[in-house]
């Protein structure tokens, strides 16, 4: 559906019901939270859940009941990747706030984690231009903040923003002359984000090599939407993933590495989580569910749309990244919304290079992994609330409030029929996108209905929402990432205590204190 053509269809039912106003109850359900299922009634009142347990009656005059007899009820899902009304490559992607939040909660997420850019590198001003955004929302949304240079005043700005409600900033090892940061700007960043208790997130490719990799695919007369897969190799993603994660490491503060594309990025995950280190791996629903095949369709709009960074890879890589997700070796799963419509993607018509970067998922990421992983019977419904909704809560240090069905957390909750069976077409999504990479895609489990903040938003196939009413979630530092951190001693990779420790006394050293060694 056209955005003109959903603005005007939405706006006849705006108004329509915007508050929580009356009691909502869920009837004969199964709830399923990350750690457990169990059937249970759910009360909400006032955007927040009442009660939740065995036979509950209405409490009040006009409570709405809602049956969900032979239906999962589970925690909205927060997308922790998406890019609403971004500038980019020339373009600006044509989701914007009211479009990306209507998408949504259509699929049943009801928050997302937004990645905001600094204007002109300056982050606070990045800072107010998304708030302007965000005024036309729908629903719960955070901020990510990208930092694309480094100097004092970043750095000052980061805490301010701390202090705002980001708690994590995302630093961009390719886009080489756009928003690309050198090893030394990124050692910088990750030591702040440790000082601030702020998550530092990764996009890891290894931009030198992608741009050298970009001109000799195109010298080589490869133009079209194929060159960019062939221009990117998983081995890129790979080594800026391992370098990533040694210079946090190296600095001793947690990593979250965005968009895991590759078995290679994957790995390096696993091997850092097997160390011990604390390091988050997140893939998306394209890298799960698509395969690069589709850049070398004859169709270029078609071949165009699938264009996204890093590449979506083989089926290969696609099975790897499953098997990471369900082996609990990658932690959970977004979209990297990022949409450019046909005509924004044509821009790239003879060089891939100039493609616009993006690709949808807001609507489509539950049915997604629901069909590929739980349908399929590699991940229990309990792991998909987990990577769909409870991990991001926890990551960016907002739940108990969001990601569970308890009492006392927001009334963010779904009603999912596991197995219906439908189709997915650009012409029935909510984005305001042409088209779509899941284009008739056969998707097993339906979100049948969507309660934001305990407003009935998405029922019976019908948006019911209200331009503004979103809200920004802030999202405190020192979450659990950095629990317990704190007891790791500052030097503990300068081990300075080995062979009789540092400095080395030798005969005619002046007297020393070992205060420079503590400072290491
Ligand atoms: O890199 C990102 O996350 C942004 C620019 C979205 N585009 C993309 O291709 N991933
Ligand atoms: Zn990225
Ligand atoms: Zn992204």
């Amino acid at each position: 559906m056209r955005a003109q053509h959903l603005a005007a269809a939405l706006a006849l039912v705006l108004l329509a019901c915007g508050a929580a106003g009356e009691d909502i109850l869920i009837k004969g359900g199964t709830v399923v939270n990350a750690d457990r299922q169990f059937q249970a009634d759910v009360l909400i009142r006032g955007g927040l859940i009442a009660r939740v347990g065995p036979n509950l009656q209405a409490e009040r005059q006009g409570t709405r009941t809602l049956s969900a007899a032979g239906r999962l009820v589970m925690p909205g899902g927060i997308d922790p990747h998406t890019h609403l009304s971004m500038p980019f490559m020339g373009q600006v992607t044509c989701d914007d706030f009211f479009s990306g939040h209507a998408a949504a909660l259509a699929g049943g997420t009801t928050m997302h984690v937004d990645f905001a850019l600094p204007v002109d590198h300056d982050l606070l001003a990045g800072w107010d231009a998304w708030q302007r955004k965000a005024a036309d929302g729908v629903m719960d949304y955070g901020f990510h903040m990208a930092v694309t240079s480094w100097s004092d005043k970043v750095a000052a700005d980061m805490g301010t923003l701390t202090k705002m409600g980001v708690n994590s900033f995302k630093f961009f090892m390719a886009y080489k002359g756009a928003l690309m940061v050198n090893d030394e700007q990124l050692l910088q960043a990750l030591r702040r984000c440790k000082e601030l208790g702020a998550v530092p997130q990764v996009h890891a490719e290894n931009g030198d090599a992608v741009a050298e990799g970009q001109a000799r695919v195109f010298a080589a007369g490869i133009t079209g939407p194929e060159g960019h897969a062939l221009s990117r190799p998983a081995a890129l993603e790979g080594e800026a993933t391992a370098r990533a994660i040694r210079l946090a490491q190296f600095v001793g503060a947690p990593l979250y590495v965005v968009h895991v594309m590759s078995r290679d990025a994957a790995e390096e995950v696993a091997r850092a989580r097997q160390r011990g280190q604390r390091v988050v791996g997140e893939t998306v629903a394209s890298a799960i569910a698509c395969d690069e095949s589709s850049m070398w369709d004859a169709d270029f709009t078609r071949a165009a749309a699938f264009v996204m960074s890093p590449p979506i890879r083989s089926k290969e890589h696609q099975a790897a990244l499953q098997g990471a997700l369900a082996g609990g070796l990658l932690q959970l799963v977004g979209t990297d919304h990022a949409v450019f419509n046909s005509s924004q993607k044509a821009a790239g018509r003879h060089d891939f290079r100039i493609i616009p970067n993006g690709v949808n998922g807001l609507e489509e990421r539950l049915h997604v992994v629901w069909t590929e992983l739980v349908a399929s019977g590699k991940l229990a419904p309990t792991d998909f609330v987990r990577v769909t909704s409870t991990a991001a809560a926890h990551i960016f240090n907002v739940y108990p409030r969001k990601g569970l069905i308890a009492k006392g957390s927001d009334a963010d909750v779904i009603i999912f029929d596991p197995a219906l069976e439908h189709t997915l077409r650009a012409a029935a999504h909510h984005s305001a996108l042409d088209t779509n990479i899941y284009e008739g895609y056969k998707a097993r489990g339906k979100v049948l209905t969507t309660i934001s903040r305990g407003r009935l938003v998405w029922h019976e196939g019908r948006l019911n929402i209200t331009r503004g009413s979103g809200r920004f979630v802030p999202t405190p530092t020192h979450g659990p990432l950095y629990a317990g951190l704190d007891a790791v001693p500052e030097h503990s990779l300068f081990d300075v205590a080995r062979y009789g420790g540092v400095p080395v006394r030798r005969a005619g050293d002046a007297p020393a204190s070992g205060a420079a060694r503590d400072e290491l």
